[in-house]
C-alpha cells in the first residue's frame, strides 16, 4: 500500500544534480589554476553562490566551511578548495533529499482531503494527474474536484488527467463558485466512500489579496463539510523558481 514506492526519486535526484553541477562549474572557473586561495577569492565565491540563488544561509555556510577547512591545510590550491565545496554541497543536497517521504494517512482520515494551491502555471493540475495515478496504483479510491472555475478549459484539462488515471471528477461550468465545487466534491467523496480527495484550484499570485482570500473561503467551506479537513495543503512550485518559492510558501500558508 506504500504510495512512495511508485515514485521515481531517481529522476528527481538527476534533476537536482544538474543544479549542483551548474553551481559547481561556476565555482571551478573562479578557483581553477590558483595556487593559493586568498580572502578575495573566497568573497568572489560567496557572491557567486548568492547569485546562484541557492539562498543566503547556504552560501554563507559553504564559504564558512571552506574557510574553516582551509585554515589547517597546507594545500590551499584551487583544486583542494573545489573538493571542499563539492563535499559541502553534496552533503546539503543529499541530506535534504533523503528526508522526502509522503504517505497520506487514509486510516485516520477517510476521505483524506488534499487542497492543491500555487501561482499560475506552476503545475498544479498536472501534479494532481500524476498523484491521482499514483494513489490509485497504491490501491486507494480517489476523487478529484475541479475548483479552478476561473480559466477557460481548466475543467477539460483536469478531466483528461482524471480519465487517464481512471478516477471520477466533479466539475462545474466556468465562472461557478469554486467553494461550492469543493463542497460538492467532498459530498461526492463521502457518498462513494473515497480514500483520497484532491481539489484543484485556480492559479493565483500570492501578492493578490482578493484571490488569496478566495482560497481561505474554499478551505473553510471544506472544513465545514468535513471537520479536520483539508488534511493537507500542497503548494506546487515550479522547480526553476528559486528563493521566491520561500515567499510563496509564506503567503499561501497565511490563508490556508
Ligand atoms: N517540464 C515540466 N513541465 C511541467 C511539469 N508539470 C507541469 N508542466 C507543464 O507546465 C504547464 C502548466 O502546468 P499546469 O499543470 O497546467 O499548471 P497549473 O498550476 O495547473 O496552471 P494554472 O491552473 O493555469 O495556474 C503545462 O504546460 C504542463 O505541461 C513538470 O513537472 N515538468
Ligand atoms: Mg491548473
Amino acid at each position: 500500500m506504500s504510495f512512495i514506492k511508485n515514485f521515481n526519486f531517481g529522476k528527481l535526484k538527476e534533476g537536482l544534480s544538474k543544479t549542483r553541477d551548474k553551481i559547481f562549474n561556476k565555482i571551478a572557473e573562479t578557483v581553477t589554476g590558483k595556487a593559493v586561495i586568498d580572502e578575495l577569492t573566497l568573497e568572489e565565491m560567496e557572491e557567486l553562490l548568492i547569485s546562484s540563488d541557492i539562498g543566503y544561509d547556504l552560501a554563507m555556510k559553504i564559504v564558512e566551511e571552506v574557510r574553516k577547512q582551509l585554515k589547517g591545510e597546507k594545500d590551499r590550491s584551487g583544486e583542494n578548495v573545489l573538493e571542499v565545496v563539492k563535499r559541502v554541497l553534496e552533503d546539503e543536497l543529499s541530506h535534504s533529499l533523503s528526508s522526502v517521504e509522503y504517505i497520506p494517512d487514509v486510516e485516520k482520515y477517510n476521505p483524506f482531503v488534499i487542497l492543491i494551491v500555487g501561482v499560475n502555471g506552476a503545475g498544479k493540475t498536472t501534479t494532481i494527474g500524476k498523484l491521482a495515478h499514483n494513489f490509485k496504483m497504491s490501491g486507494w479510491k480517489v476523487v478529484v474536484g475541479a475548483a479552478d472555475t476561473f480559466r477557460a478549459a481548466a475543467n477539460e484539462q483536469l478531466e483528461i488527467w482524471a480519465q487517464r488515471a481512471g478516477v471520477p471528477i466533479i466539475s462545474r461550468e466556468m465562472g461557478a463558485d469554486p467553494s461550492s465545487v469543493a463542497y460538492e466534491t467532498i459530498e461526492e467523496a463521502i457518498r462513494v466512500k473515497a480514500d483520497v480527495v484532491m481539489i484543484d484550484t485556480a492559479g493565483r499570485l500570492h501578492t493578490k489579496v482578493n484571490l488569496m482570500e478566495e482560497l481561505r473561503k474554499i478551505k473553510n467551506v471544506i472544513a465545514k463539510k468535513l471537520p479536520n479537513s483539508p488534511n493537507e495543503i500542497f503548494l506546487v512550485v515550479d522547480g526553476t523558481t528559486g528563493q521566491n518559492a520561500v515567499q510563496q510558501g509564506k503567503e499561501f500558508s497565511k490563508v490556508t
